[in-house]
């Protein structure tokens, strides 16, 4: 593929470079995407479920939901794309990695520094006294579960209509606005504020190369849009950018 090649000589003389992903990489681990033909959201409808409003009303049935996603997210492992991640990483000095995803499967293949920006399945806040705790268990025995201080938890992940970290929305422009590259991997670009680092990324100067089996509303801008699986394409980037 054309662009594999020269995407892969910016790879190697990047200064800096910020990886945003998005479900997109998670899919050939099994974890459903949002929005794809298997799309979660097509048997949920988003409003019903990821939202306050939603939690407030029946917070068993949204916890039942992600009692399922945990269990779907707990049996995926991470794939070539998650490791090829890891090994660049190693590389470049000046390296971010910003996720949309919650599934902690960029951990589990051993990235560092990761910019989460929705939040984490794996952490439980509480809804009295806000403490926050990780909870790595497949799915919970009792639902809703709740916070030693006897307050409701609820999961440590941003529902639509909820602010983003303040901290890590602003890593995130700050790493994007300083990148000479920017990758950006299986996401479809419409949740916002995330979707907006790319143009910020853009208009600051970084290179831009996508990575995604569809077009995007940012294919435009992209530099390079590589049609293709991640999981296929970016270890074979990272292979090139390593020569
Ligand atoms: C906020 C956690 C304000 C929950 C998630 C109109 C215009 C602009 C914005 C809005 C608007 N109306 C409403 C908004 C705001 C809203 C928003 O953006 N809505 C969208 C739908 C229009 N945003 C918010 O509400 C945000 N908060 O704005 O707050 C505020 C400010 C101050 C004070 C108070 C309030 C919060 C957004 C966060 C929502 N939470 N996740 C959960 O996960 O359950 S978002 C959810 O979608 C996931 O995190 C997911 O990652 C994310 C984005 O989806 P993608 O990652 O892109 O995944 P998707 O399935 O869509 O696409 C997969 C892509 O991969 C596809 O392109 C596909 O082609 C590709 N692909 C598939 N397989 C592969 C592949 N690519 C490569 N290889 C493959 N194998
Ligand atoms: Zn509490």
């Amino acid at each position: 593929m054309p662009g594999l090649d020269l995407a892969g000589d910016w790879v190697t003389r990047a200064a800096s470079v910020a990886v945003l992903t998005g479900a997109g990489i998670s899919a050939e681990s099994g974890v459903p995407t949002f929005r794809g033909p298997s799309g979660l959201w097509r048997r949920f409808r988003p409003e019903d479920l990821a939202t306050p409003e939603a939690f407030a009303r029946d917070p068993r049935l949204v916890w039942e939901w992600y009692n399922w996603l945990r269990q779907r997210m707990a049996a995926a492992r991470p794939n070539a794309a998650h490791f090829a991640l890891v090994k660049l990483e190693a590389r470049i000095a000046r390296f971010t990695l910003i996720t949309q995803n919650i599934d902690g499967l960029h951990e589990r293949a051993g990235s560092a520094k990761i910019l989460k920006l929705h939040g984490d399945i794996w952490r439980l806040r509480c809804m009295s006294c806000g403490a926050d705790w990780p909870d790595r268990r497949a799915t919970l025995p009792k639902l809703p579960p709740h916070c030693s201080c006897g307050g409701l938890a609820r999961p440590d992940i941003v529902w639509f209509g909820e602010p983003l970290p303040v901290g890590v929305l602003r890593a995130a422009e700050r790493a994007v606005t300083n990148a000479e590259l920017l990758l950006v991997i299986g996401t479809a670009a419409q949740v916002y504020p995330a979707a907006g680092l790319i143009p910020l990324g853009k208009a600051s100067g970084a290179k831009v190369v996508e990575i995604n089996t569809e077009d995007t509303p940012f294919s435009g801008i992209a530099d390079f849009a590589l049609r293709g699986k991640a999981g296929e394409l970016l270890p074979q980037l990272v292979e090139r950018a390593s020569r």
